[in-house]
């Protein structure tokens, strides 16, 4: 500690003990507001599943009497919120967070404490939305909600008609955090790349994670404006979707498709780039066509704002108009073909590596090519007049998130683990747990076309018997008792492997990028020294050229922290107080309650201006003996 006493005056303080309660609710660390992200998101996908397995269980029997119509439209309602705002997505963040700066090899985000005040703002606003269950009921009108069901009288003519309320605030709020994430990321990725890390040497999950980044910061404007709207329609009773008074009911489904679509590929897009790291590193050779896959993951994000009208091919919008948009969905599966033909020409030849990660991205392989093909069925609008609102879409959509975005989180999951708690899941389990999941979810979701081809509708709470509907319904709720089991086991065997897995050391896997360089779990400063990066796979060159060991950037320490030590922002509770005094406003919009919204407003206020004027000494953390 000698250093620290001739450090230059107001440079640091010592660091802030980590551990304990406190350390979370203060942190500005990437990698501990990835795992906030991380098992938060994990908590909401429990919850969505438990909304899921309710659903299955009312439909798995004709006229069942289970659940009442109005609790099962807040079920299905609840259920597409959770899954794809509170878990898939905030999942994608929170692994993004902790892996995207160690593979830049970087030493934090851009902006730390605007990190930590959108995880705080997500959590704010999963919790202010699932809130609605105990406080009179949730939204039900469907995860995107048309008008004119949401505008009030029509579905919710209780005594407390407040779910719809729910939503847009829940959202809002938990929307603002993600815009936020998305401004961070990308300057992250632009500006903190470790000297040597050109474009093109970056990992295609670092690619990913910039482009959704991107496809965040321009889908979710329409979506924001959407709910600022319907807020003015609910709370002030105006008429922006409403006939009766000169506004529009299509106007909603035009703003929200124009974010929902992209919305879907910030749902992928990490997924993809996880299975690009993973196929690699488990076929033992550089990934196929990298500068291809890049070009791919760029028009695929480009596209994605072409397409939004393809969800309304039903509402009459005309031939001309649905072929143009007809064109431009089947346009996309071009990209998307190129990154399979990637894949699978990288484990083509490849000496592979059947571990449990593997098997994920084979598997996510498999399914995603039959949501794909389902797609683009329903990318031709004839025949979408046929499929729209019935079980097929419901089929298309699961092989896609499910089969797709689902699979490769868990591949991820598999992948990174070792990296993030520093030990190693047992590969026995792994693969029971791959194995139940994979067969599950096709179990589940297979039988969910026909349903569909054979009329019937999503979104219904019940139907009589012998319609064709009886056996594959049942078939469909065995599914997800399979599917149930494999994630639980995929639980257990992380619970486990926490308190009693193997340690992983540096690079379980020979890995080929910079995560892999520095101990698991990393320290706080991810690298001692900042690194030159010498080529593509930046690990992998210095495996095959070089000794191994990561070289030290010259000239990168433009740090003035004394010998030993590394300078870091230090921990702060303003962005937890700032969540709270948006949550306080947001209640109070909801419950019209003036006072208190000035009270949350102020909240808001002091800390915002707290933050700018803060001048943060940061803290000085010793560096670990032997860091590499
Ligand atoms: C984990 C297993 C899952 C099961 C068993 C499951 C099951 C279901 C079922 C049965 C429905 C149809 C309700 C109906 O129309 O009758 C549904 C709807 C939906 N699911 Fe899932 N799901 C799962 C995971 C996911 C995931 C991971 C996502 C998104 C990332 C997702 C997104 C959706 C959406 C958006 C809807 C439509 C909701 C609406 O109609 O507004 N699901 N799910
Ligand atoms: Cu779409």
């Amino acid at each position: 500690m000698s250093a620290l006493t001739h450090a230059p005056l107001g440079l640091g303080q010592p660091p802030v003990p980590a551990s304990g309660l406190r350390a979370w609710l203060t942190t500005v660390d990437h990698k501990r507001i990835g795992i906030l992200y991380m098992v938060s998101a994990l908590g909401f996908f429990v919850l969505g599943g438990l909304e899921a397995f309710l659903i299955r269980l009312q439909l798995a029997r004709p006229d069942s009497h289970l659940i009442s119509a109005a609790l099962f439209n807040q079920l299905f309602t609840m259920h597409g919120l959770t899954m794809i705002f509170l878990a898939v997505m905030p999942f994608s963040i929170g692994l993004i967070n902790f892996i995207v700066p160690l593979q830049l090899g970087a030493r934090d985000v851009a902006f730390p404490r605007l990190n930590a005040v959108s995880y705080w703002l997500f959590l704010s606003g999963g919790l202010i939305l699932n809130s609605s269950w105990l406080l009179g009921g949730a939204p039900n009108a469907g995860w995107y909600n048309y008008a004119p069901l949401d505008t009030g009288g029509l579905l919710n003519p209780g005594p407390d008609p407040r779910g719809i309320d729910f939503y847009v605030l829940g959202l809002q709020v938990a929307g603002v955090g993600t815009v936020l994430s998305g401004v961070n990321f990308v300057v992250t990725i632009l500006r903190l790349r470790a000297p040597g890390m050109s474009p093109l040497r970056m990992p295609l999950f670092v690619w990913t994670a910039l482009i959704t980044s991107v496809l965040i910061v321009f889908a979710f404007p329409p979506l924001t404006a959407n709910l600022a709207l319907l807020m003015l329609d609910r709370l002030f009773h105006t008429g922006f979707f409403d006939v009766g008074r000169g506004g529009m009911v299509l106007l909603w489904q035009q703003l929200f498709w124009m974010f929902g679509h992209p919305e879907v590929y910030i749902l992928i897009l990490p997924a993809f780039g996880a299975i690009s790291e993973i196929v690699p590193v488990f076929s033992r050779k550089a990934l196929f066509g990298y500068p291809a896959m890049v070009f791919a993951i760029v028009l695929i994000a480009f596209l994605a704002f072409m397409v939004w009208s393809h969800h309304m091919f039903t509402v009459g919008m005309g031939p001309l108009i649905n072929s143009v948009f007809a064109a431009s969905s089947m346009i996309i599966a071009v990209p998307t073909g190129v990154k399979i033909f990637n894949w699978v020409a990288t484990l083509a030849g490849g000496r592979l590596r059947l571990d449990t990660p593997l098997l994920y991205a084979v598997g996510f392989l498999f399914t995603f090519v039959i949501g794909g093909t389902s797609g683009v069925m329903l990318a031709v609008p004839p025949a979408d007049f046929q499929y729209s609102g019935s079980y097929f879409l419901v089929a298309h959509i699961h092989y896609v998130l499910v089969g797709g975005s689902l699979l490769a989180l868990l591949a991820a999951i598999h992948y990174w683990f070792p990296k993030i708690t520093g030990r190693l899941l047992d590969d026995r389990r792994g693969r029971w747990g791959f194995w139940l999941v994979f067969a599950g979810l096709n179990i589940t979701f297979f039988p969910m076309h026909f349903l569909g081809l054979f009329g019937m509708p999503r979104r219904i709470d019940t139907y009589p018997p012998n319609l064709g509907f009886d056996t594959l319904n049942l078939i469909s709720t065995i599914g997800v008792f399979v599917l149930g089991a494999g994630l639980l086991i995929a639980l257990a065997n992380m619970r486990r492997a926490l308190r009693h897995g193997a340690l992983a050391g540096p690079d379980p896997w020979d890995g080929r990028t910079l995560e892999w360089a520095v101990a698991s779990p990393p320290p706080e400063y991810n690298f001692a020294r900042i690194p030159l990066v010498r080529g593509r796979d930046a690990l992998w060159v210095e495996k095959r050229y070089g000794d191994g060991h990561l070289v030290p950037a010259a000239g990168a320490e433009e740090e003035h922290a004394p010998e030993g030590f590394v300078h870091l922002p230090s921990p702060t509770p303003l962005p937890l107080v700032l969540a709270g005094g948006v949550t306080v406003l947001a209640y109070a919009a909801i419950y019209s309650a003036l006072l208190v919204a000035l009270a949350g407003a102020g909240i808001v206020v002091a800390s915002i201006f707290l933050l700018m004027y803060d001048r943060d000494p940061g803290q000085l953390v010793p560096l670990a003996g032997d860091a590499p």
